[in-house]
């Protein structure tokens, strides 16, 4: 199946990727490196964020089991440390380190094996996934790091910014202590740092994951400046500090893109230092390495990349989710699962794709693991119910997986005595394009420009409660129940429990 071929290949290489496969390469221009900068397409007010998260896999097992953050924690894989919490980073102990000298830098290190990435993968999409709540343009670019081209967001908040708006730099501005000065002068990167802060904390919030943001022009130097602080920090970098930060590269494979390979045929070249491939001639560079390679590096060591944020593609499931402090009771159980269910199948019918598994996941509240304390059900979507949810009845899916949610509900707690969740989760997966792309929904392109349209007003006559299977129109008498405002659906609580229970 497509799908996991993808899948599969992503979770075995996708770290690997190069930044250098990701840019197109540029059409070559004039040899003058000074040209270049200037040439081309690219709005210079491009605001581009980038996302790269903590210590990924080690932030992970801390959310797993919250008693690793405390310790050196190294994640193993084989006999390296993959990466490892900033605790053990403080002790000495370093990214790609063995296993060997790490336990000698560091006798307390605790070991994690992190051979299986299931966890990581689904960390990882979650990610790509919230950042796609903001903005359709999500590139991934390994586990842990997005692209999101925010140009739009930020032109609509200028727009919406009065004129005598005194603006402000949010985290770091590189190269400058205080940057109170430029705000004026950067309002896009201003706003953009501002937005990669919201996201942020977001991130955190909604993920429990900490993470740097590097906010700038192009990909390639959002990428630069992001990890500029670290950890959890953000650093913007102005126009004017462009030269600055790609001079301060100690060496040719310091520039994303310049890989092993190519910097030794560099090296041959006699070039070590980015400053060396920016004065070298392009005519010559191109004998070496054809002249689109050769533009290309070129445009590298002049931070300039040109390449939009390209949409990865649609993600493999899609998930809704809330965490509060307490849902206590079935009823409430019962509303906030039809408020995220309505979103999810909302955005399901937009993506266009069918799904064929249900699941839900409850957080149940533990003072000892606040953040993953997950237990989850799933089941099949009967066809005739998954068939609507990407239709123009996906009102009516709704009715139908309401009553499969709370069976979920009900295999993992026992409604009769008291319980206390923090947290709730619908998630559609093994999603199928066929048939979809009859409609012409189901591409990537259609699972990006999709809009939601909150609040839609729903028609309800008697031939969509007769077209129900048998045992469904109760159900959709419930949904349209449960429609009605909070406070006048607790009379009929038990009743929808109890039809949820034999559904
Ligand atoms: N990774 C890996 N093998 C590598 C490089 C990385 O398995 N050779 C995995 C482990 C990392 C994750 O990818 O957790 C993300 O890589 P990063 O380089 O972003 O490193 P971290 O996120 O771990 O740390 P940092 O806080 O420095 O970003
Ligand atoms: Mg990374
Ligand atoms: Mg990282």
């Amino acid at each position: 199946m497509a799908n996991s071929e993808d899948e599969k290949e992503e979770d075995d290489t996708e770290w690997k990727y190069s930044f250098v496969d990701s840019i197109p390469l540029i059409p070559a221009a004039a040899s003058d490196p000074s040209l270049n900068r200037t040439s081309g397409p690219t709005p210079a007010h491009r605001v581009i964020l980038h996302f790269d998260l903590d210590c990924f896999y080690a932030q992970v097992e801390m959310i797993r089991n919250p008693a690793l953050r405390e310790v050196p924690l190294g994640i193993q894989q084989k006999y390296i440390i993959v990466t490892c919490n900033y605790v053990a980073r403080d002790l000495g102990v370093s990214k790609l380190m063995s296993v060997t000298d790490a336990k000698e830098k560091c006798p307390q290190l605790v070991l994690v094996k992190g051979e299986d990435l299931t966890h990581y993968r689904e960390m990882s999409y979650k990610l790509t996934e919230l950042l796609m709540s903001y903005c359709p343009l999500v590139e991934r670019l390994g586990f842990d790091e997005n692209f999101v081209d925010i140009t739009k967001i930020v032109e609509r908040r200028l727009a919406e910014t009065p004129e005598s708006n005194n603006f402000s730099f949010k985290g770091h501005v590189y190269n400058h202590t205080s940057a109170e000065l430029e705000a004026q002068d950067h309002p896009r990167l201003a706003l953009g740092s501002h937005i990669a802060a919201e996201i942020r904390e977001d991130i955190k919030g909604k993920l429990g994951l900490t993470g740097c943001a590097g906010i700038a022009t192009n990909k390639l130097l959002a990428k630069l400046v992001c990890g500029t602080f670290k950890p959890n920090q953000q650093t913007t970098l102005l126009t004017e500090n462009i030269d600055d930060i790609i001079g301060s590269l100690s060496s040719l494979r310091k520039v994303p893109g310049v890989g092993y390979q190519t910097s030794k045929r560099l090296q041959a070249l006699g070039l070590a230092s980015v400053k060396d491939l920016q004065l070298f001639p392009l005519n010559d560079l191109a004998r070496e390495f054809g002249a689109p390679s050769a533009q290309r590096l070129k445009n590298l060591a002049l931070g300039v990349d040109e390449s939009p944020v390209t949409p990865t593609g649609a993600p493999q499931s899609l998930s809704d989710e809330d965490s509060f402090k307490k849902i206590s009771s079935t009823k409430e159980v019962l509303e906030k699962t039809r408020e995220l269910l309505s979103n999810l199948v909302e955005r399901m019918r937009n993506d266009g794709r069918q799904p064929q598994t249900f699941r839900l996941t409850i957080r149940k509240y533990s003072a000892t693991n606040k953040w993953f304390n997950r237990e989850s059900r799933q089941c099949p979507i009967p066809n005739h119910v998954g068939q609507k949810i990407p239709s123009e009845s996906s009102e009516d899916a709704l009715v139908l997986l309401l009553p499969l949610a709370m069976k979920l509900f009900h295999k993992m707690v026992d409604s009769s005595a008291a319980f206390h969740l923090t947290l709730l989760n619908v998630c559609f997966s093994n999603l199928q394009t066929k048939g979809a792309a009859v409609s012409g929904k189901g591409s990537i392109t259609s699972f990006f420009t999709q809009s939601t349209s909150p609040g839609k007003t729903q028609q309800i006559c008697s031939s969509q409660i007769q077209a129900l299977p048998t045992g469904f129109q109760h159900t959709f008498i419930l949904y349209v129940v449960c429609r009605i405002p909070p406070l006048r659906t607790g009379v009929v609580t038990a009743w929808i429990i109890r039809l949820a229970h034999t559904a």
